[in-house]
Formats: structure tokens, sequence, C-alpha cells
């Protein structure tokens, strides 16, 4: 068979790269899309490695009711029927839907459709609530509805990049090696980046401003007093306002004291913008995030539109969505507090008009965060959760696990058989996967893309539109609900978004109503708004009519004045300080190579080896502080819950800080689980919770002892006594534990054994113990090949590196020398470790590169790439090689 192509989208971040997809009988590979507008060919790490996460280990691939598989039919039956129950005992309000921007918009729209208009409540909200609803606030005052008014190219076209609270170069990395590129075309571009902590982002930046946390409406007041000081001027309604109140912040000074940042990088920062005018200001996370979000995103807003950089080229306010379809999510309607197609609930006729539905949500339905306060007091009794995994990303998460335990009745639609989230559910429903599904997303910069199945759906599984059809119609809807196909739904999407719509709202797809399916299929990728279908259809249905890639170049905003608004906003410090108590600043976000829970990433071995293990970034006096060491494991804790998490001491960390991922989770580890940790405040307008600060301790995890496995076979360690800290690492041929104990065991070798449960008479069983040393060794080997080994030592720095003795689970027999080796964890010659992975793509270690620097005197990240090949694909891994260079230089 001939290998076939399909063009699909990344499932991963917002950036929304094109993906080439290639199955060749039965093996898949991914290459970027060059003819995509937003990635043009490039792909990142996590892009790069798709084909690795394609496999069906641990997949959901039959519905499940109590624990037991069941037929398509009983699993839906009884999600209809009990929620029809508890709606026919307790109205409308006592069920709700828990959703995600990893939904295709076809999906989002039938679930919102369902609850808003048929159940008639609106209580269905999505993760997007914990990720860009600060954001979506934020424009709604500002510019009257949620809309993101550039686009990609405006990035490279800016002479000044200011990046807030956004780790780009890890979590948007084909962006940011755009805005790169682009700056080393021309060494007058400049590059800013506002993040207390000096992440890969901030080491490539002309400027960084590491400010205390939560201190950005500071910041950018003191920016806004500071343009208006220097003449520059607006008669935008709220002007007055707003620069009054910035003014009360006072001088460079003071705003460098609020901010804990030096004067004269401050005083760098606002000459710098106030003399460019291309200038864009990137804002995610650490701006969202916050219990003072909405007004952190107006702060930024106002210094936009007071200085008129908007809607300009190279010039306008960019908030980078995280996933890959939160744009299409709210375009739909599928916050709680929005009701659809960019309509409030004063639209709530006309939309019920359009949907000619039994039913229409009035008022705002529950938040997250208080829908599921509202689950664990028994208000809500039943739940359906959709591609999301709430137990390990709601803040307090440890309450959440209590509500759905409480709650009457859970569904969950998921691809995978266990997540923290899925083991709590009455009801399991197979959704089909990425690479088996059909629909469209929206990226940051409003494009419009269609993810495309290239393989089967598996099992049992469907399309998450199709099982919310399906219990529609079972639920007594099936007027509303007898879509044959995604296209048929995007249709009725697009329709809605230009029914009664004179041009008061910005968001219209008029120009899609009437795509054929055969259209459908063959969509290139397409910006919104999109007016007049016959424009788009002679050029081939891109690109449109009208230039859409900037927004409001008229400065007409779809406000009741027609203007935009500036927003007068008070800076006040988060919502829970520190304390003597809880003396430190608790801050989480994302690493480069794994997506929030694992439950994709980790199935690829090349991004799991990135960083293996959950972690916190200590400052060096912190560390001396509480008397942590780099590379042991410390417990951290707050008010809410503790994890265990191994020691990175760096000064890139602010002082007074840490910072925990938020990645690892019940099925990877003991005990890392951050978000049991995190705090439920949240921000009173848009009621995104506030992950990137909860007060905090740090102590020592007083382990006895410290040790790995490496197993051809996974392990059941968590039922394991003598192991308090256990971090599943999955390798190519091999899972990789790293352990540690409160207590030394009696027997090591019994342990060990029943670790890897092996029995007491297992010949092939290589062993050394030094007790004395509190070393202990062992390897099971089976016909001459290695089945499984342990090590264990008194300190981290005494056991192997890992990455040797994990080349030798090939399947095949280890030879002599290597058998030699075996016990000492090292290779005869030391020259053959690797050390631990840097570039995924190439899967180039770190001794490697150390050693080629050094043999070659290879100075430059270029001269790296051109040895090595390391980071020549996606570019994600070039910020540490230069710090390996740069640690190079600093030894010698
Ligand atoms: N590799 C990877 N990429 C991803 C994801 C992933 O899971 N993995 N997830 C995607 C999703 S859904 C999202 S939402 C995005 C998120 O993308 P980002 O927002 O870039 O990611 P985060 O790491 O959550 O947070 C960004 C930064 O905010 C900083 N920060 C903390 N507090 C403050 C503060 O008070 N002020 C300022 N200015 N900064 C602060 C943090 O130190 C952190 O470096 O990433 C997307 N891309
Ligand atoms: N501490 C802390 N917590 C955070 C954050 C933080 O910065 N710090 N960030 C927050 C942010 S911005 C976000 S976006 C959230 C993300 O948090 P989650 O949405 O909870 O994380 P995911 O791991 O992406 O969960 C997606 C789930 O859907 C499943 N899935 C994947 N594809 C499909 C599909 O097509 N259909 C169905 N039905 N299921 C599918 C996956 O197996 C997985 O279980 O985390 C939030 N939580
Ligand atoms: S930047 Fe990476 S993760 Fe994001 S869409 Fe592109 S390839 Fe996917
Ligand atoms: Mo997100």
């Amino acid at each position: 068979m001939n290998a076939v192509t399909t063009r699909t989208t990344c499932p991963y971040c917002g950036v929304g790269c094109g993906v080439n997809a290639v199955v060749d009988n039965d093996a898949v590979s991914v290459a970027g899309d060059s003819a995509h507008p937003s990635n043009l060919g490039s792909l990142c790490s996590k892009g790069t490695a798709l084909a690795d996460t394609v496999g069906l280990q641990g997949r959901l691939l039959h519905p499940v009711v109590d624990g037991r598989r069941a037929s398509w039919d009983d699993a839906l039956d009884e999600v209809a029927a009990r929620f029809g129950q508890i709606i026919a005992e307790h109205g409308p309000d006592a069920v709700a839907f828990y959703v995600s921007g990893q939904l295709l918009t076809e999906d989002y729209y039938v679930a919102n459709k369902l609850m808003k208009g048929y159940i008639g409540s609106a209580n269905i909200d999505t993760n997007s609530r914990l990720c860009m609803s600060s954001a979506v606030a934020g424009h709604k005052r500002a510019f009257g509805e949620d809309v993101v008014p550039g686009c990609y190219e405006d990035l490279e076209v800016a002479d000044l990049v200011v990046l807030v609270g956004s780790n780009t170069a890890w979590c948007h990395p084909v962006v940011y090696q755009r805005i790169v590129a682009a700056q080393e075309n021309d060494p007058n571009k400049k590059l800013v980046v506002i993040d207390p902590r000096r992440t890969a982002t901030a080491e490539g930046a002309d400027l960084h401003l590491p400010i205390a946390p939560g201190t950005d409406v500071h910041l950018f007041n003191g920016l806004l007093g500071y343009l208006a000081e220097n003449g520059v001027a607006s008669d935008l309604p709220g002007t007055q306002d707003a620069v009054a109140e910035a003014h009360k912040i006072g001088d460079i000074d003071a705003v460098a004291e609020a901010c804990g940042v030096d004067r004269d990088t401050v005083a760098a920062f606002f000459e710098l913008f106030a003399q460019t005018e291309r200038t864009v200001t990137v804002f995610s996370q650490g701006v969202n995030q916050s219990s003072a979000g909405t007004d952190k995103v107006n702060a930024i807003l106002n210094c936009h539109l007071l200085t008129d950089r908007i809607g300009k080229p190279g010039a306008c306010p960019f908030s980078i969505t995280g996933q890959p379809n939160a744009m299409g999510g709210r375009e739909v309607g599928g916050l709680s507090s929005t009701l659809a197609a960019h309509m409030g609930f004063d639209a709530a006729e006309r939309v019920q008009r359009f949907w000619g539905s039994p039913a229409i949500a009035d008022e705002p339905g529950l938040k997250a965060v208080e829908l599921f306060e509202a689950i664990e007091r028994g208000e809500v009794k039943a739940v359906w959760i959709m591609a999301t995994n709430p137990l390990v990303s709601l803040p307090h998460a440890d309450r959440a696990k209590r509500a759905l335990e409480a709650c009457e009745f859970v569904a969950v639609s998921d691809c995978m058989r266990h997540t923290d989230t899925v083991d709590r559910a009455h009801v399991l429903l197979p959704a089909a996967a990425w690479a088996e599904k059909s629909g469209t997303v929206t990226n940051s910069e409003r494009v419009i893309s269609r993810q495309r199945s290239f393989l089967p759906m598996p099992g049992d599984t469907r399309a998450d539109w199709d099982i919310i059809c399906d219990v529609a119609r079972r639920m007594g809807f099936a007027d509303g609900f007898d879509f044959d196909s995604a296209a048929a739904i995007f249709r009725e999407h697009a329709a809605l978004t230009a029914f009664e719509n004179d041009g008061e709202r910005v968001l219209n797809l008029a120009g899609l109503t009437d795509l054929t399916d055969s259209e459908y299929d063959t969509l290139k990728p397409v910006r919104w708004p999109i007016f007049a279908p016959q424009t788009l259809r002679a050029a081939g249905a891109m690109p449109v009519a009208q230039d859409s890639r900037r927004l409001f170049t008229d400065s007409v905003y779809p406000t009741r004045d027609g203007q935009a608004h500036l927003v007068a906003v008070t800076p006040r410090g988060p919502a829970n300080a520190v304390s003597n108590e809880w003396p430190l600043a608790l801050n989480t976000g994302r690493i480069r190579d794994h997506w929030h829970t694992m439950t994709r990433t980790a199935k690829s071995a090349r991004l799991a080896a990135h960083i293996p293990e959950p972690f916190v970034e200590v400052h060096p006096e912190d560390a001396k502080r509480y008397g942590v060491a780099d590379g042991a494991i410390a417990t951290v804790s707050t008010a809410l819950g503790e994890a265990h998490v191994r020691v990175i001491v760096t000064a890139g960390q602010r002082e007074g800080t840490l910072f925990v991922p938020m990645h690892w989770n019940d099925q990877f580890a003991a005990r890392a689980r951050v978000g049991a940790l995190a705090n439920p405040a949240v921000c009173p307008i848009s009621g995104e919770p506030e992950f990137k600060h909860t007060p905090a301790a740090i102590a020592p995890f007083d382990a006895a002892w410290h040790g790995f496995i490496l197993a051809s076979r996974p392990l059941q360690l968590a039922a394991e006594s003598s192991i308090d800290y256990w971090v599943k690492v999955p390798g190519e041929r091999f899972y990789r534990y790293e352990i540690a104990g409160l207590t030394t065991p009696d027997a090591w070798a019994t342990t060990a054994r029943s670790w890897l449960g092996v029995g007491e008479r297992t010949a092939d069983w290589l062993e050394a113990v030094d007790s004395a040393a509190g070393r202990y060794r062992a390897a099971h080997m089976d016909a001459g090949h290695i089945e499984a080994c342990v090590f264990v030592a008194p300190e981290p720095a005494a056991l192997p590196e890992r990455s040797w003795l994990a080349n030798l689970f090939t399947g095949e027999p280890v030879d002599e020398t290597e058998r030699i080796g075996l016990l000492a964890g090292r290779p005869a010659d030391p020259g053959a470790d690797p050390g631990p992975q840097v570039c995924s793509c190439f899967g180039v270690a770190r001794n490697t590169i150390l050693r080629a620097i050094d043999e070659q005197g290879l100075d430059s990240v270029a001269a790296v790439g051109e040895a090595l090949e390391a980071g020549t694909n996606c570019g994600s891994c070039k910020p540490e090689i230069a710090a390996l260079i740069a640690e190079t230089q600093a030894d010698e």
C-alpha cells in the first residue's frame, strides 16, 4: 500500500500548527505542514513526537458502567436516564457539564446547545475558566467582545515584543521561534520578558523584569502614568479615570519598589515602550491565572489603547491561547458566563428562536471552581466531564476529588482507561482521540483549521459530538440533535454566528454557513471574520475577501458607544499573602515536553526523558534557609496539601518563591499532584483561579535511602510500603522508577525482589550488597538479557547515571563487558554515557553536547547544531544548549 498523507492540526497548544500525518502500512509519521499559515512547516518537540502518542496502550476502548464493560446502549441510556431523573426531581440546575478547550468546535457546540437550549441551564463550564477567562473578561470590558485583534505576523513586524507572564519558548515554541527569527534578522528589534522567574524565554530576551509575583497591575499602571506624563493622550472613554488611578502608584522609583525590580530596568522598559510604535504585548497565564487576572489584562490593554497601538501592523495586545481549541470553545459559548456565539444572556430570546429549542438558560451558570463546590455540597447531583482531568488540574484538587466521590452521578468521556478523574466515574464513555477524529479548531490568531482523522476509530470509540447527540436524543431531544456529521454541526454553528448579526458581533462566519460536505472536508485554514461566501469560493476557500488579519483597524468597537474603553484598575496583592507559617509564594506552570496531565506526552519516551521527575525550583538563599539541597527530595506544602518533589536550586528562581510543574499526578508519582496544593481563590470578575500564587513552605524530605529501578514491565510500587517516594518515567523499552524511602528495610534482597515481582529462587539474579555503606544493587536477567535492575544508595549523588543502563534495555542479550559494568552502573568506558536528553527531536543528550563543546571548541548554538543536529529541528532546546555553552565557558 502507498503512504497516505493527511493534512491535520496539532492537538496541543493554541499556536495551532498544521501537521502532515503520513500513514505507511502501520507506521505513522508526522511533519510540519509548510502550507499552514501559522507554522509554515515548523513543529516543536511535542508536535514532532506526535507519532509516538497514537498507540493504543492505556486507551479506553469500551463503555464502562460501574466498573464493568458495557454496551453503548446501556451506557448512553444510563447517562440519559440519570440526568433526566435528576432534572425531573431537582430542576435543570442540579446537573452540569464540565468540558474542555480540547474538544473540537463541533463537539463543543452540541454540548453547549444541549445544556443551555434543551436542559435549560447554563451549568456548562470549561477548563478554559482555569486558562483564558480573565482574558475573555478583559477583552469584553475594553472592546465589548472577546476578540484577539492581531495575528502572528504582527509579532514579526513589531519592533518591540513584550511577553508578560508567558514562557513562550516552552509553551508556544513555534510562535517563539518566529519571534526569534524576526529579531535575528533585525538587531533593532527588542524582546522584553516580564516574569518572576528567569525562564528559557527570559534567557533570550534583551530585557527581563523579574517582578514580584502579582505586581503586573502595578507595573502597567506605572507605565500608563509614565506615558500620560510624557504627553500621550487619548479621548477614549475611561481614559481620565484610568490615568488618574495609574498616577497613584507614583514615579519610576515607586513602581520599581512596588514590583521588586531595580529602577534602571523599569526605566529602560518604560522608555522602550514609549518610543516604539510597533509594539505587541503578548500575555498568558502569569497574567490570567490571578485573583487580579481581569485587572491585569485591562492594565495591559489600557497602555495599548492610550497609545493607539491596536489594529495596526506590528501593534496590538495579544492574548495567546493555551489549548488547541480554547478559542473555538469561546466562539460557541462554552463558558457558563456566555450564552452562544459571542452572545450574552441578553440575547436569550434570539438564540432560542434560532435553535427552536424547548428551553433557554437566561442567566449565567456556575464557574468551574464554584461548580465543584456546588457538587461537594450536593446541589449539583450529576456531572458529565469531557476531555479534561479536573482532579489534577483544578485548584484545591483534593476538594474536587471529595466532591466527585460524593456526587450521585459522574459520567466521564475520555480516551484513557485510567486517569485520576476517570477512576472516579460511574459511567465511562470511550472517545476517539486526535488521530481518529474530525472537525475544526480555532487557534490564537483566529485561524480555523481542520483536524482530520487519519486512523480508524479503535474498539468501540466514538467522536465526542456523536456521543453527546446520542445522549440528547435519548433525553427526548431528537429534533435539535439529528446531525449526521461534524460538517452539519459546523454549518449550524456558522449560521448562528451570522444570525441577526448586522455587525454588532465581530465573530461572524457567514461565509461558511453553506459549505458543502466536500468543501468542509477540503477547507483550508481560514481566519474569521468571514463574510462573503462567493469570494471565498472563487479564491479556493482562502483567502477571504477582506483582510481579516487585524481587527479594529477603523477604531470601531462592538460596544454600545462604538468605542474602546480604558478601565481604571487598582493594584492589589494576591488573595492570600505569605505569612510566617507559609513564607514562600508557590508558582505553578509548565515544562517544555509535557502536556498538562501527561495522558498523551507520557506515551513518548523522548518527551518524558527531557525532565523525568517532578521538581521544585528554589532560590539558593531559600534553599539554605530551609535546608533543602539540589538533587534531594523536598516536601512542599500549603494549607491545602503537600507534594514530594526533587529540588532544583537555581538563581533563576526569585527569592521567596517556588515553582512546581502542574503535570505530575497519581498515575505517575506517589505524591506530586500540585493542584492539591494550589489556591482556589479566584478573580472576582472572571472566576479564574490563582494558580500562580499560593502561600507555601518547603522542608527536606528525610529519605533514609534513594534509588531507582529500570524494568522492562510496569511495576505496582504504590502498593509497596517500603517506598515513600516514587516517580514513573516511561522509557523506550523500559519503565524507570525513581524511588526513596524514609526507613531502611531489614533485608534489601527480599525487598528488592518484592518490588520487581521476582521470586526468591529466580536463578539469574546478580546482586551486590554493601550494608555498611548503605548500598544495594541487583539485576534480574533472563536468557542473557536484562529484565530489571535496582540501585539503592544513601544519597542521590551516589547513584549512577540512568542513561547508560537504560540503553541496555534492547531486548537483546547484554554482552560480557556490559555485564561487567552492570552492577557498577556505568560502562567500562566512561565516555559511553550520554547523560540526560536535551534535544528530543534528534535524541541528543547532555554529555554528548558537553563533550562536543569541549572537544570541538563549539561556541554557539548554531555550531552545536552543525556538529550534532541538536536544536536544528524544532529549536525548543536552543535555550538549553546556550546554557550548556555558557556553563562550559564559565567553568573555563
Ligand atoms: N509544553 C507545554 N506547552 C503548553 C502547555 C503544556 O501543558 N505544556 N499547555 C498549553 C496551555 S493550556 C496554556 S494555558 C499555555 C500556558 O502558557 P504559559 O502561560 O506560557 O505557561 P505557564 O508556565 O503556565 O506560565 C507562564 C509564566 O507565568 C509566570 N508568572 C507567574 N506569576 C506571575 C506574575 O505574577 N506575573 C507575571 N508577569 N508572570 C508570572 C510563571 O513564572 C511562568 O513562567 O501553554 C500551552 N502550551
Ligand atoms: N497547578 C496548575 N494547575 C493548572 C494550571 C496551572 O498553570 N497550574 N493550568 C490550567 C490550565 S491553563 C489548563 S488549560 C488546565 C488543563 O488541564 P486538563 O484539561 O485537566 O488537562 P489534560 O491533561 O489536557 O486533560 C485532558 C483529558 O482529556 C482526555 N482527552 C484528550 N483528547 C480527548 C478527546 O478528544 N475527547 C475526550 N473526551 N477526551 C480527550 C485526555 O486523556 C485527558 O484525560 O489545567 C489547569 N490547571
Ligand atoms: S507549537 Fe508545538 S505544541 Fe504548539 S501547535 Fe505547534 S507543534 Fe503543536
Ligand atoms: Mo490552558
